[in-house]
């Protein structure tokens, strides 16, 4: 600690730089401004302006629909959502690197449309923008491979699906009094000591929903209700349009399934019912303890601090930047938060796009809740939940802040500051060295965009790093309350099987999280090959080992280029390197220029998902089943997924097995060796007591790493990296024990040659701290009176908000 302190407390002599929340801060806000983008950001959300030209265009355009602004059910017509249709990259290629025209902007819109068959939501494009005589509507199908651009919203009502919960438990008071010591407030649904129904909702084939629902108690301030099921189960029959239709059905309670409630009010009667303990709150479900003292708590930890001003430059405008050979275009979507684009180092073709698609949880338990669950948050908008970070916490102090937007019918919603951009250095360094006469140290510094979606319980850290070698990393961690399982003590039930028991009434319920992510990979250009680099043992007879070694085991590479579209899982051994090399450029020692594609750093190899064929999702995330994938890329094939994809599993908007269909990728007349990936990240979750109150980001991370394989004829990171080498007394050569290089021999140095005092001397590469430096309260510890958000619109795990729609209670 006394060293932290020192560290901090430097003389004053060079005005530091308090963090800010503005868009760029630091001393390099006059470089930033002048700084622009080459190009302008053709993958940018729409702006607010543009959302509502295309949303008055649309209630002027289709009068037919009669759509409403007021939307109060799916049965109403209305505008759900407005965003960019991200250009094909047909168009956008000759734009970017062939000084080709600037592409067309669209517009992609969903509209609730009520038909006699049930509420539909359907894809349209609008445009182009800005919208003039020319602009038109057109049905939007040539990205989706359903045969359609529509998905029937079997959510018809989603107010109505909590009321009906409501009501439900209101009836049966009686029993939950009696066996959970609590009842439904009918009047105040947040009532602490009250209960509340939550439904789990899976698709019937004809039409609607069948909602089985749990009891839950509600939680107290950080929202731990998914720690609080309540071990009743009903199901609910909502397969129809009218609430006044929907029927209650049968009650599961203790391994038990009853008829109806009054066969279950029966049984309890009965003297040999057997009850299980309740699941009750109490301070083991607080996130903070504000109490504990143990030695050392009193005393901050070690932070980061970046006095001199952020080293990447940031076109704000276009959310551009560049950093180190690192350039590349930040956009966000309402559904999948943030997306790259053309990402270039050192001026090189890397990717054209890198970002999410879905991220799926998948449960699996015996009873009705825990035993169906599976949640796409891509549905639920990994985007629109895209909240405000903590300054200091979330992200250094220094960085920079970024806000995010989407539209829908209630117009533009702006998370303030929901993106970070910052550089890190690294407690390990990139390289070194230790020689005989000096030592030579790389510090690891890189440069980090990340965000948090926090969907309903979960939070997802998502980050992309990039590293002064040109390795970009994809990194996702978990944390927040997982969704657990009732435990009943006193049943034959197969509850072990699905998680281990974490307090008096609860399970914590297995689960795997897949998060799909695409990289259109341009290495070096677009046409690109994907090779499978074997290491094989091999029993060879070599020439020089006769006679005393007539054949030698030894090992070997062997090479394989994927031919057709498939899946990839990684290599047991890593016994194979999984390269994309381009197929037209070389280095300058004939080696065709290649990243490798690698499971990174985190819990091991990425997961994918351990059901096969699951009975929910049916085909709606087949991308799921392996770690990685190897695709063409089509203008018509932009996605993996559809957030839709949640409401249709059978028949998915987006199947991914169609895309996946062992197309040839050898390069001729149909394919220009233009190759997208696909790769998973995620975790197989099986919380434990450790994920009380919540799961904690070391044990859920997972990453996959990009990195250059004869992309440069030598290590780029030298160019760039700030590291320090020493050369002791009495020697300029560095060398192993014996050498001694000659005098003077050309060692950039800062400091010229050895010191006349023959002390170990220090030569700087890149800059060093020169000064003491005065830090400002801020720069340690953020003032978080500057936090913007009054209130977050956490989604409540119900299906309000969610891509089927968001409308309100009471208006007019
Ligand atoms: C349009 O909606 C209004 C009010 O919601 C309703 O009165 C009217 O009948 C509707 N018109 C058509 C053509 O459906
Ligand atoms: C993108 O390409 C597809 C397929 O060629 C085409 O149908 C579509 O109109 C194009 N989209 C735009 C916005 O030009
Ligand atoms: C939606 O369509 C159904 C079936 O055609 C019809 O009964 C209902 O009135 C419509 N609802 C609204 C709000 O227009
Ligand atoms: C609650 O009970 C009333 C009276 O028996 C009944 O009409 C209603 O359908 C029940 N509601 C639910 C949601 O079970
Ligand atoms: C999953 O589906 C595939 C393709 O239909 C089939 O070959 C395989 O046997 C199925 N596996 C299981 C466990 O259902
Ligand atoms: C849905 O969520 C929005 C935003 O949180 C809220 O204003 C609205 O009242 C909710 N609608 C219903 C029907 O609960
Ligand atoms: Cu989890």
């Amino acid at each position: 600690m006394t060293a932290i302190l020192a560290f901090i407390l430097v003389t004053a002599a060079y005005y530091a730089y308090p963090g800010s929340h503005s868009e760029v801060n630091g001393p390099f806000v006059g470089l930033s401004k002048s700084f622009h983008a080459p190009k302008i950001n053709i993958w940018a959300e729409l702006t607010e302006d543009e959302a509502s030209q295309v949303s008055d265009f649309i209630l002027k355009t289709c009068t037919h629909l009669n759509l409403t602004t007021h939307p109060h059910s799916s049965r109403d017509n209305f505008i759900n959502s407005i965003e960019i249709l991200r250009p094909n990259k047909t168009d956008a290629v000759p734009y970017l690197y062939e000084d080709g025209s600037i592409v067309e902007r669209w517009a992609k819109v969903s509209l609730a449309e009520n038909h006699s068959d049930g509420p539909r939501i359907v894809y349209y494009m609008v445009g182009p923008l800005p919208l003039t005589e020319k602009a038109a509507v057109h049905p939007l199908s040539y990205v989706f491979n359903s045969g359609s651009n529509w998905v029937r919203n079997p959510v018809y009502d989603f107010a109505a699906i909590q009321e009906f919960g409501m009501q439900l438990a209101n009836n049966v008071s009686d029993i939950t009094q009696e066996l959970l010591g609590a009842k439904v407030n009918i009047d105040d649904p947040s009532d602490p000591a009250g209960l509340l129904a939550f439904p789990r909702a899976s698709r019937v084939e004809a039409g609607g929903l069948l909602l089985w629902m749990q009891f839950y108690r509600p939680g107290m301030g950080s929202g731990a209700r998914t720690l609080l099921p309540q071990g009743i189960y009903v199901k609910v029959d909502a397969t129809h349009l009218d609430v006044e239709d929907w029927r209650v059905g049968e009650y599961y309670y203790n391994g038990v399934l009853y008829e109806n409630e009054d066969k279950f009010r029966a049984a309890m009667d009965d003297p040999d019912f057997k009850r299980t303990p309740a699941n009750l709150d109490g301070p083991w479900t607080d996130t903070e303890d504000f109490d504990s003292a143990p030695d050392g708590r009193d005393l901050p930890p070690p932070v980061s601090v970046q006095p001199h001003g952020p080293r990447y430059r940031f076109d704000s405008k276009q959310r551009y930047i560049s950093w180190f050979g690192f350039e590349f275009y930040i956009t966000t979507a309402r559904s999948t938060g943030v997306s790259l684009f053309d990402i270039r180092f050192k001026g090189e073709r890397v990717m054209y796009e890198l970002g999410l698609m879905e991220a799926m949880a998948h449960y699996a338990g015996d009873d009705p809740m825990q035993g169906g669950l599976e949640f796409m948050d891509a549905f639920f908008g990994m985007g629109k939940n895209m909240f405000e970070m903590v300054a200091g916490y979330d992200c250094p102090a220094y960085a920079t802040y970024l806000d995010s937007e989407y539209h829908d019918v209630h117009g533009t919603t702006t998370h303030e500051n929901s993106i970070c951009i910052f550089e890190y250095t690294s407690d390990h360094l990139l390289s070194r060295h230790t020689a005989q006469y000096s030592v030579t140290v790389s510090r690891n510094t890189y440069l980090v965009v990340r965000a948090v979606s926090t969907v309903g319980n979960y939070d997802y850290d998502i980050s992309y790093l990039f590293y002064l070698d040109g390795t970009i990393e994809v990194k996702v961690r978990a944390s927040g309350f997982i969704f657990s399982a009732f435990y009943t003590t006193n049943s034959n039930k197969q509850e072990d099987e699905y998680g281990h028991r974490i307090h008096d009434a609860l399970s914590s319920s297995m689960h795997d999280h897949v998060l799909n992510f695409k990289a259109d990979l341009d290495v070096a250009g677009t046409a690109n090959d994907l090779v499978r680099m074997g290491l094989e043992p091999v029993t060879i007879s070599y020439s020089w080992d006769q006679p005393e070694v007539k054949k030698r085991n030894t090992m070997h590479l062997v090479e394989k280029t994927v031919k057709e579209e498939t899946w990839l899982d990684w290599p047991k051994n890593s016994a194979e390197f999984y390269i994309a090399y381009s197929s037209e450029q070389k280095n300058a020692w004939g080696e065709r220029k290649g990243y490798r594609i690698t499971s990174g750093t985190g819990m091991g190899s990425t997961p994918h998902l351990t059901i096969l064929n699951s009975s929910t999702l049916g085909e709606s995330a087949r991308w799921a089943e392996h770690d990685l994938w190897v695709l063409r890329r089509k203008d018509t094939e932009p996605a993996s997924a559809d957030p839709l994809n949640f409401l249709e599993p059978k028949n998915p908007i987006v199947d991914f097995t169609k895309q996946a269909d062992h197309e040839s990728l050898v390069q001729g007349d149909d394919f220009d060796g233009d190759l997208v990936v696909y790769f998973n990240l995620g975790a197989h979750h099986v919380p434990h007591s450790g994920d009380i109150p919540n799961t904690l980001m070391h044990t859920s991370a997972s990453s996959v790493m990009f990195v250059p394989h004869n992309f440069a004829d030598r290590d780029p990171s030298r160019e760039s990296v700030q590291g320090v080498r020493i050369q002791l007394s009495g020697k300029d050569g560095g060398g192993f024990a014996g050498d001694e290089m000659p005098a003077h021999s050309d060692i950039r140095s800062r400091f010229g040659r050895r010191s006349p005092n023959k002390k170990p001397q220090a030569k700087y590469f890149g800059a060093t701290y020169e000064k003491g430096m005065h830090l400002e309260l801020e720069d340690l510890e953020p003032d978080l009176t500057l936090y913007k958000s009054d209130s977050h619109a956490v989604s409540d795990l119900g299906l309000n908000g969610t891509a089927a729609g968001v409308w309100h209670k009471h208006e007019a």
